[in-house]
């Protein structure tokens, strides 16, 4: 009954309860879910693709949220609906940051015309990210106009955040120096759009020093999208100023991206890598599910683990196994 009441046509009339309803439906594990959900998505897809796809990283504390807050309040001044989704595979362990959010955004969050949506619980990063993708094309169903991916700034998430949205802005913090050093180069590659945060009160010096040892570093990089120079601008979150020079920048990106047809490119690279991902995943919940294999493996994980075995050797191993069984 309730998934009937998640289905495509209240998601699209502009439900929220059906939209989160939907989602919650996508980040079922349960079997008996599975067809609904396949269909929902199914029937999201002809109606999706015409939103801003932004990914937002940076490290704990940098003003993700307030930043998020104020850049989403901006874009609905514009009419604009905003829906925000996160990859972050620790929420779900500790809830910390989900009530901290709920608090942090909360004029956004009470905003009819934006949607806020914490990460999956309970999920390995992979999975986590898998099932973002999937809520991202069905808020693009319920036509959201702006879409934020956030990531939290820790190893691998922004790489995922990255593979499914168009322009990927870093939130740095206002320090130079040995703080830019420790920030890692493969993040700093990944963004199209750089912003100092909290350049404000006592910070704003520290802010201005930041930006341009930053534009130094960016200097020998080469930007991920063709004639595109990555901006470093400068923003306070909280004192609601340079918000606008972003999102002129973003604006002008996404021009370039569409103008040359890169969007297009960009967006079926992207549909393809996800293709593999669940290949890569289906494929290993049939193998583990193989009795022949299950009885193999416990053996193989041990010897592996005791360096008796080569991983690559146990593995085509365990495929060789499975495909014979599976035969
Ligand atoms: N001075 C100043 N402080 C800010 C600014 N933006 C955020 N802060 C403060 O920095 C702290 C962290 O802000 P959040 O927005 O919660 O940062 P976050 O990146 O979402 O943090 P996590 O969710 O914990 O990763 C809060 O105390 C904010 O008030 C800003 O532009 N200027
Ligand atoms: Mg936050």
């Amino acid at each position: 009954m309730a998934r009937a009441e998640a289905g495509i046509d209240a998601v699209r009339a502009g439900d929220r309860r059906a939209l989160a309803r939907a989602i919650t439906l996508l980040e079922s594990t349960r079997d008996e879910d599975r067809a609904a959900a396949e269909k929902l998505l199914r029937d999201a897809m002809p109606h999706s693709g015409g939103a801003i796809r932004l990914g937002i990283s940076g490290a704990p504390g940098v003003g993700k949220s307030t930043f998020i807050e104020a850049f989403g309040n901006s874009a609905i001044a514009r009419g604009e609906r905003v829906a925000v989704l996160t990859i972050d595979p620790t929420s779900g362990v500790s809830g910390g940051s989900i009530l901290g959010d709920k608090t942090r955004m909360a004029s956004l969050a009470a905003n009819p015309n934006a949607f806020i949506r914490p990460s999956p619980a309970g999920r390995a990063l992979g999975g986590v990210a898998r099932r973002t993708q999937e809520a991202l094309l069905v808020c693009e169903a319920a036509n959201y106009d702006l879409i934020i991916v956030e990531t939290v700034g820790v190893g691998q998430s922004e790489t995922l955040a990255a593979a499914m949205t168009d322009i990927f802005l870093l939130l740095l913090p206002p320090a130079g120096g040995d703080a830019l050093q420790g920030i890692k180069r493969g993040i700093m590659e990944l963004a199209d759009i750089i912003v100092v945060n909290k350049n404000d009160g006592a910070l704003a010096k520290q802010a201005a020093l930041a930006a341009s040892d930053i534009r130094h570093a960016l200097g020998v990089m080469r930007p991920r999208i063709k004639n595109w120079r990555t901006p470093v601008l400068l923003a306070s979150a909280l004192e609601n100023t340079g918000i606008g020079e972003v999102r002129e920048q973003i604006d002008a990106c996404r021009k370039l991206l569409e103008s040359g047809g890169a969007l297009q490119a960009r967006r079926r690279e992207q549909a393809r890598e996800w293709l593999w991902n669940e290949t890569r995943e289906a494929l290993l919940a049939e193998l583990k599910k193989d009795p022949a294999v299950g009885e193999a493996l416990e053996v193989l994980l041990r010897r592996v683990g005791d360096g008796e075995l080569p991983a690559s050797v146990a593995a085509r191993e365990l495929a060789a196994m499975f495909m014979r069984s599976a035969a």
